[in-house]
């Protein structure tokens, strides 16, 4: 264990790392690389007339991929505040990658006409400020 450890902090100091002691030169090391955060996937159910869910929050700056799923019938998801759109398909995934850089709320709505429920089909994106 300790050598796996010692094999670890190798790997992210360079093999000319010298010195190798405590957990906190690990944080250390660790709060120093400053590779991206990988996106957070957010799954997203279309049906008539529902998203679920339908009120997500997101981190001002955060990066997500939506991974909408419709269950019954072609769907609409559109973003006007981003000016993003996709048709979302029965039995296939379709995956957005979006950014939000402003706090604040952004509505998504239903844009593809799918019945006497269609109006009110929709949701929010709560962006916090960071
Ligand atoms: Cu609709």
């Amino acid at each position: 264990m300790r050598s796996s450890r010692r094999q670890f902090l190798r790997r992210i100091l360079g093999s000319s790392g010298a010195v190798l002691c405590g957990g906190s030169l690990l944080a250390e090391a660790a709060g120093e690389t400053s590779q991206p955060q990988p996106a957070r996937v957010i799954r997203i159910e279309a049906k008539k007339f529902t998203y679920t869910p339908n009120e997500i929050a997101i981190q001002q700056g955060e990066s997500v991929i939506l991974d909408l799923t419709a269950l019954d019938f072609v769907h609409g998801f559109n973003i006007p505040d981003l000016h993003v759109r996709a048709d979302i398909v029965p039995g296939k995934a379709t995956r957005l990658p979006l950014q939000f850089p402003s706090a604040g709320k952004i509505s998504f709505l239903c844009d593809n006409f799918c019945g006497s429920g269609h109006e009110e089909m929709g949701g929010n994106f709560n962006v916090i400020a960071s």
